[in-house]
């Protein structure tokens, strides 16, 4: 009956346009106008994921994160907070284009390919959120609509939250040891550590852009929890007008375009942070004595917080093998600096948080981020637990010091998902510790000046690639081309990838000054035409 009522209720309320859609690296994300039945749909969806994992819950979260207001978006998130295993994703764009009248069958079809019982859809339990966008509450209804027709038996709304927010609480609902699944859990568990590691006095003055998205507010209601100890400003709080939001600001406007956002007045000694549409992307900067902009991105933050943990660990008394992973994005100067000062191992994988972070699950303690500013530390639970474990009566007074600070640095740390709040607040909590100033942690290398084009061809997925995207298997004759590109060019490095959100394909290039940079990328862009 259940199933029948789904394919009632699909084609009368949610009927499918002739559309095409695909489940991405983001999920589901284009027009807002577009996405009524696929949010009906991923509703469906979100249910049988739930009965794969017994009925424990399962996350979608509503959101097109950096896009212009006009787009929106949907994923579905695992259990323990991690995207969607990436088997499941065909089966979401199968279900996603199934017609009209055919979703009994299609579900039908993807139970008996994946051995689920859709008897068990009785059990299952999802939790959605949802951004700031004016699309939202039309779409949330549809994805509702979802929930009820094929019949889960528990399906909570937590409201507009950030995307690492709904990581966590699904985490949370999953495994109580994670923390108290609630906004309020959340940001109880991050203040308190925070308070405890950075002490009672006023921190240094913060400056936040929230991309006139979800950031804002729920970054507000963050400091009744923090006190005076994230001593923060919030600028591009407009989250309420939607045709602000990600206009001249947020995290990937400062990344892409190298310069301030609207509405921050340069000042020196000001720490300047600012985070994307949903917030789980999150870029710094500063102002030098001349006013100069001077930006410090995902591969700066890695590195920063890669080489505290690494110390921090070891003063503690443990050893445990903490790697940093990266994409072909990270400037070649962090890749330098990680190897050559650091002596960390490095990993590279294809663009895409859920590629990172499943590398990152290979060490006891993995740092990744993109250059763009997701990312985030997970802890291999084992190791976790034995530094919890630990007896902290049988290390030396200055390591049991350390150690305590570990477990509150642990505490901090949203591991379920890049999250530009815990991120910030990690990044504050470095900087205390070391007694730098943002021209100190700059100052760990210069990056190579670097250039991204997109190129419009005729069939974007006529580009192959191949070790973690640094290399072109297709056409052939490309990938030589761009090597002999390079070789002409000092401190040369370039890659070409199809975007995998966009009809375009990607160039990047870098090189020792900014005119040579430049010319390299125009360069390849042309082979690549
Ligand atoms: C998606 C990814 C982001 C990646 C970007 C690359 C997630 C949650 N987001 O937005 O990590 O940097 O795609 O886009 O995985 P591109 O393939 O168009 O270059
Ligand atoms: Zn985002």
């Amino acid at each position: 009956a259940a199933l029948k009522r789904c394919d009632e209720v699909g084609s009368s309320k949610h009927p499918l346009k002739d559309v095409k859609f695909s489940y991405g690296t983001a999920g589901f994300r284009t027009k807002a106008n577009t996405l009524d039945p696929i949010m009906y749909r991923v509703g469906l969806m979100a249910a049988l994921r739930s009965v794969k994992f017994k009925g424990q819950y399962i996350g979608v979260m509503v959101t097109a994160s950096h896009n212009p207001v006009c787009d929106n978006g949907v994923k579905i998130v695992d259990p323990y907070g991690d995207m969607m295993e990436e088997k499941w994703e065909s089966y979401a764009t199968t279900l996603a284009n199934a017609p009209n009248g055919e979703l009994a069958a299609t579900l039908q079809d993807i139970a008996k390919a994946l051995d689920l019982n859709l008897e068990d859809i009785s059990k299952a339990k999802v939790i959605y959120g949802y951004d700031t966008r004016p699309s939202c509450p039309e779409l949330v209804a549809s994805l509702v609509d979802g929930f009820n027709a094929i019949g889960v038996e528990v399906c909570k709304d937590l409201g507009v939250v950030t995307t690492p927010q709904l990581h966590f609480v699904t985490r949370c609902l999953n495994d109580p040891s994670y923390g108290e699944a609630t906004l309020e859990g959340y940001y109880r568990k991050i203040a308190e550590a925070f308070k405890k590691i950075q002490g009672p006095g006023k921190g240094p003055e913060v400056v936040l852009d929230g991309a006139n998205g979800v950031g804002a507010p729920r970054t507000n209601d963050f400091k009744k929890y923090v006190g005076k100890a994230f001593n923060v400003t919030i600028v591009n709080d407009a989250s309420h007008k939607d045709d602000v939001l990600n206009d001249s600001c947020g995290a990937d406007f400062v990344k892409v375009q190298q310069k301030a956002p609207n509405n921050v007045t340069p000042t020196h000694g000001v720490h300047y942070v600012s985070f994307d549409g949903d917030a789980d992307r999150v870029m710094y900067y500063f102002f030098d004595k001349d006013m100069k902009f001077h930006m410090l991105d995902g591969d700066k933050i890695a590195t920063l917080i890669g080489g505290y943990l690494a110390e921090l660990v070891k003063d503690a008394g443990h050893s445990l093998n903490l790697g940093v992973v990266q994409t072909a994005y990270a400037n070649g100067s962090s890749t330098a600096y990680l190897e050559n000062e650091m002596k960390v191992p490095i990993a590279c994988t294809p663009t895409g948080v859920k590629h990172l972070h499943h590398a990152a699950k290979d060490f006891d303690i993995g740092v990744y981020f993109e250059a763009n500013g997701h990312g985030t530390v997970i802890f291999d639970s084992k190791v976790e637990k034995k530094i919890r474990d630990t007896d902290a009566s049988k290390l030396s007074a200055s390591q049991q010091e350390k150690h305590a600070l570990l477990l509150n640095v642990i505490d901090l740390i949203n591991q379920t998902v890049g999250d530009a709040l815990s991120d910030a607040l990690m990044v504050e909590v470095v900087l205390k510790q070391k007694n730098w100033t943002c021209e100190d942690w700059d100052a760990c290398y210069t990056d190579l000046p670097n250039r991204q084009l997109k190129v419009s061809v005729k069939d974007r997925t006529a580009v192959q690639v191949t070790n973690a995207e640094r290399q072109t298997t297709a056409p052939a004759g490309l990938q030589e081309a761009v090597d002999e590109a390079v070789a002409k060019y000092s401190k040369g490095r370039s890659f070409v990838r199809p975007s995998g959100t966009e009809d375009v394909v990607r160039v990047y290039a870098e090189a020792e000054t900014r005119e040579l940079c430049d010319q390299l990328a125009y360069e390849v862009a042309q082979i690549t035409h």
